[in-house]
């Protein structure tokens, strides 16, 4: 499922031409004051989600794939006879080879850019399958997180990222693990993209020896060093000064690769950035500061918060892009055209990407205070990530309704299984409790809470 990391897209994206803001994306605040789903219709702009062309007029009668191409895409898949499997094959060298370019509809904002990103994007019938599953899984992880975490399976800090599943799986589009990738504490979305599984996510998160950081570290943490995903981090603001100092350690060591330091919109007014982005600037450094504008930092909307609340403009010498967030393509479009432009050694590029969260901040947020249902409901009608990837798989005929069910079905299971799975798992060995946290021989003492009673010395 992993990526060269520039296609023929990145030649599209150079010839197109400069589009200035020509379209601007409806506010949250503009759901909130709808009072009828109707009026939402006639406003948005995302009617055109299903606007999309199939690269091969002529090769349309292909594009109902056989029965059994779907469960391809099972992570579990059943041994079957030789002769189907054969076919089973043959089908699924079909569907791959057709080529289908899907319509961006809504257009990029730029900042001292010359070019814009591409509008539309290259993809084929098995890599919308793809996106289609991990999206899917990202969403479903979410959901029984959030059961966990009710049930006191899972306890701490808990921040899901349902409702940007297409910033971390369109991002993953144009990057290679070489690429180094580091966030803030939402996230469970860019682990998986970074290659993490399900079970190394949930392990982590019920505090399992199996997580991916042994379970020492939980939600706000998770880590995969071998993938180049260098964290989540809970201090608001550390994701952009931290990848600045990966970033020089690209260039120093002439990596061909880039860094994209993930932040918020509540964090983007914290004066640390300033710092980070200065020198990324003067030391040209190869890296995408990218700003997942969910809209809302903790309680507060963006506008309560910020003076002007565009993100992707701010430093008068860096150049920036926005796009729309809950389109995976036009992310993964806009992650190649920065990609090319940090690795053509003109230094840093901002990316906005205007996205939602479903869910409210935290675990300890019902989310349904400083915004209203209406508000919630509308995206989710009109923007979600997954309905439009799925309008154009159905569009193109590459699954059937009933396909798609049974595969939804078939992520609940995988994830299900996985949760299931993690819960079995074992905790942390007491000797390992501070492994990794102090220095050995220190010969502290850890008191508990009775301060005489309870205590441990450390390693
Ligand atoms: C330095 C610091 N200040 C305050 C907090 C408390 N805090 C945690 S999350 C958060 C809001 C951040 O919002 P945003 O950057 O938009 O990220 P989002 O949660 O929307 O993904 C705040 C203020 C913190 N963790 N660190
Ligand atoms: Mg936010």
């Amino acid at each position: 499922m992993k990526k060269g990391c520039m296609s023929s897209t990145m030649k599209l994206a150079a010839s197109f031409p400069l589009t200035k803001s020509s379209r601007s994306l409806p506010s949250p605040l503009e759901f909130s004051t709808q009072s009828s789903g109707n009026n939402i219709e006639s406003r948005i702009p995302w009617r055109a989600w299903t606007s999309v062309k199939n690269h091969h007029g002529k090769q349309q009668e292909h594009m109902r794939p056989p029965s059994g191409t779907v469960a391809a895409y099972s992570a579990q898949s059943e041994e079957q006879p030789q002769q189907q499997e054969e076919e089973r094959t043959a089908d699924e060298q079909k569907t791959k080879a057709r080529e289908i370019v899907v319509e961006i509809p809504v257009d990029y904002d730029l900042h001292l850019l010359e070019s814009a990103p591409s509008r539309s994007s290259v993809t084929n019938s098995e890599d919308l399958m793809s996106i289609y599953h991990e999206m899917s899984v990202i969403r479903r992880m979410e959901i029984t997180a959030d059961m966990l975490f009710k049930s006191q399976q899972i306890r701490g800090f808990c921040h899901l990222y349902d409702g940007q599943e297409a910033v971390c799986v369109g991002m993953e589009k144009a990057l290679n693990f070489d690429d180094s990738v580091i966030t803030a504490y939402r996230d469970h979305g860019i682990f998986i993209g970074r290659g993490g599984t399900i079970f190394e996510a949930f392990s982590e998160l019920m505090g399992k020896r199996t997580g991916c950081a042994n379970g020492k570290g939980g939600s706000m943490h998770l880590y995969k060093r071998e993938n180049n995903f260098w964290g989540g981090w809970g201090i608001v603001g550390t994701s952009p000064p931290l990848g600045t100092g990966l970033a020089f350690a690209h260039k120093y060591l002439k990596k061909p690769n880039v860094v994209v330091a993930i932040y918020g919109d509540g964090a983007a007014n914290q004066g640390q950035l300033y710092e980070a982005q200065n020198l990324a600037a003067l030391w040209e450094l190869p890296i995408i500061f990218l700003i997942e504008n969910n809209h809302f930092g903790m309680g507060t909307a963006e506008w309560r918060a910020s003076k002007k609340p565009a993100y992707y403009d701010r430093i008068s010498y860096i150049p920036g892009v926005k796009a729309d967030g809950m389109d995976v393509f036009a992310i993964k479009e806009a992650f190649q055209y920065c990609k090319e432009y940090c690795l053509g050694g003109k230094g840093p590029i901002m990316l906005e990407a205007d996205t939602y969260r479903y869910h409210g901040h935290s675990m300890s947020d019902p989310g349904s205070t400083y915004r209203t249902r209406n508000e919630i409901q509308g995206i989710r009608r009109e923007r979600d990530p997954i309905e439009h990837v799925r309008k154009i798989i159905l569009q193109e005929e590459i699954a059937t309704k009933e396909e798609l069910k049974d595969l939804d079905k078939q992520i609940r299971r995988e994830v299900e299984d996985a949760a299931a799975k993690a819960r079995e798992a074992e905790q942390p060995r007491d000797d390992e409790l501070f492994a990794n946290i102090y220095k050995k021989d220190s010969g502290l003492i850890a008191y508990g809470c009775d301060r005489k009673k309870t205590h441990i010395q450390m390693p």
